[in-house]
């Protein structure tokens, strides 16, 4: 309690200085909340780039009228938290290889400072220059999934991670842990070792549930599949426990000594995680990769949702008044965007939108209650295919080309990642409750063709700089970009 007044007090105080600073002159907080693989560090590297290097942005308005003066890298205002390293992301996907950035290990922050023209000095041409400063942050999807921890004790999760290792899915990977588990006694005297094998094959479980194959999202602990700085630490040695609904852990007990740690785990790794990278933000965006779940099947859908649906509800979304606003302002821009639209026609990119739209309905409804302004958008951060059309019979095909990553295959031909290809990326059904549903998506697009539907991974485009600076290719990033801060530049 003391410590979360006293880290109030700090975000408050935060706050004011910020508004001393000038509410002329805003400083926008920008969360980028997104599970593993979501797509964040390629979004925040397209981001910044697009900021600081134009492109082309027609729904961008600021930058389309011509009233970005400069946008440019500022040091930022955590030193204790690492650099976001936009260069070499950026030279990974640009580069030679045409690589997509590693998956993060670690925290990191940017801050980028825009010099704009007011749009109302800009017409009368006295040109005030104007600066907004945006602050973002990368960090490992995966510990994400602890913010849902936060509400539950070590009873409540143990019941829960037991019980949701009973779906059809996860029971065949589960078997091992549980196994273990079954010879477990809550009450028996501590005993590290079978604390330490517990937490082993409780966490090659977690791995297990990750693969593409399996498409797992609620899977927290977050560090127990990206550690981080605790790799090895004790602060891992723990799992859930087949623990009595009612009663207390004995004294001396392995129960109290895995509730002990858990407790340990919320305070000094996820409550910290959670105050200082996300408990003071003023827009969210939200990326999901909903094509990757879809491919993975009902099961992986509805884990998805549940996933969303418990991570979103950590968040404080709404309008702010000006106590809020100065104290601890609310997110009061929302936009929830489906990463990796490449993957599809654009065609199908309102199907797309239905179906996240459906899958985070009940945060949408509760952002919206409070005030907030909510979008849903189809994304590319990053376009790595074109669309064209093909002729099968009589039939012309929508379908999109690109360059698979080597080692990718489809219908038994696998590709050396050299090799550009056309494929039908097949229909999302019009009806979102379809792609729901047990026999849902991908029961019909097999069966449609006979063929193989699955999503391809595609390298990054090849591109060719103009003037000096390369533009990456993009859906709907400008959309994304004035959503989240147009009206701050303004
Ligand atoms: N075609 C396409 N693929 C993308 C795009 N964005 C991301 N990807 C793919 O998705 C993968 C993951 O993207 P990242 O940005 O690394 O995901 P992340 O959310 O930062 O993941 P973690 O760091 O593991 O939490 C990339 O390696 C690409 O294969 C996009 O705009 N288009
Ligand atoms: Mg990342």
């Amino acid at each position: 309690m003391f410590e979360s007044l006293a880290h109030e007090a700090r975000i408050a105080a935060r706050s004011l200085m910020d508004a001393a600073a000038g509410t002329l002159d805003p400083t926008l907080r920008l969360g980028v909340t997104g599970l593993s693989r979501a797509g964040k560090t390629v979004f925040l590297t397209a981001l910044v780039q697009a900021l600081t290097r134009g492109g082309r942005l027609p729904a961008f308005r600021a930058y389309a009228e011509g009233r970005i003066a400069s946008a440019a890298l500022a040091p930022q205002p955590d030193d204790a938290v690492p650099r976001f390293e936009v260069e070499s992301h950026l030279a990974a996907l640009t580069g030679p290889d045409r690589r997509w950035p590693e998956g993060t290990r670690r925290i990191s922050e940017l801050r980028v400072v825009v010099d704009f023209e007011s749009r109302s000095g800009f017409l009368s041409r006295q040109k005030p220059g104007r600066r907004l400063t945006l602050d973002i942050v990368d960090y490992p999807g995966e510990w994400l999934l602890d913010l849902a921890l936060l509400s539950q004790d070590f009873r409540t999760w143990s019941r829960k991670t037991l019980a949701a290792s009973e779906g059809r899915t996860r029971a065949p990977i589960a078997a091992a842990w549980r196994a273990h588990l079954a010879t477990l006694d809550p009450s028996a005297p501590e005993d590290e070792m079978a604390a330490r094998t517990a937490a082993e094959l409780f966490r090659a479980y977690l791995i297990a549930g990750r693969s593409e194959r399996v498409a797992l999202s609620t899977l927290p602990p977050g560090r127990f599949l990206m550690p981080g700085d605790l790799d090895g630490s004790p602060a891992l040695t723990f799992a859930p426990l087949d623990v009595p609904a009612e009663g207390d852990a004995p004294a001396g007990s392995l129960w109290a000594m895995m509730e002990r740690r858990y407790e340990s785990y919320l305070a000094h790794v996820v409550k910290p995680f959670f105050r200082d990278h996300f408990a003071r933000l003023d827009r969210q965006i939200v990326l999901v990769d909903a094509l990757a779940a879809l491919n993975a099947g009902p099961e992986a859908v509805a884990d998805l949702e549940t996933a969303l649906t418990d991570v979103l509800s950590a968040f404080r979304h709404g309008r702010n008044s000006w106590i809020t606003s100065l104290f601890r302002p609310k997110v009061d821009r929302l936009l929830f965007a489906a990463t990796k639209a490449d993957h599809l026609h654009h065609t199908s990119h309102d199907r797309l939108e239905a179906i996240l739209r459906r899958l985070v309905g009940r945060a949408i409804e509760r952002a919206e209650f409070g005030g907030a302004a909510v979008d849903v958008v189809a994304l590319a951060a990053v376009r790595a295919t074109r669309e064209a059309s093909a002729r099968q019979g009589r039939e012309e095909l929508p379908v999109i080309v690109g360059v698979p990553e080597k080692g990718e295959s489809s219908n038994g031909q696998i590709f050396d990642g050299e090799e550009e290809i056309a494929v039908f990326p097949g229909d999302l059904p019009a009806d979102p409750e379809v792609a729901l549903r047990a026999d849902g998506y991908r029961g019909r697009a097999q069966s449609e063709d006979g063929g193989d539907l699955r999503f391809i991974k595609f390298r990054p485009p090849r591109l060719a700089p103009e003037r000096g600076v390369v533009h990456l290719p993009h859906i709907r990033l400008d959309r994304t970009m004035e959503f989240l801060i147009g009206d701050a530049l303004i």
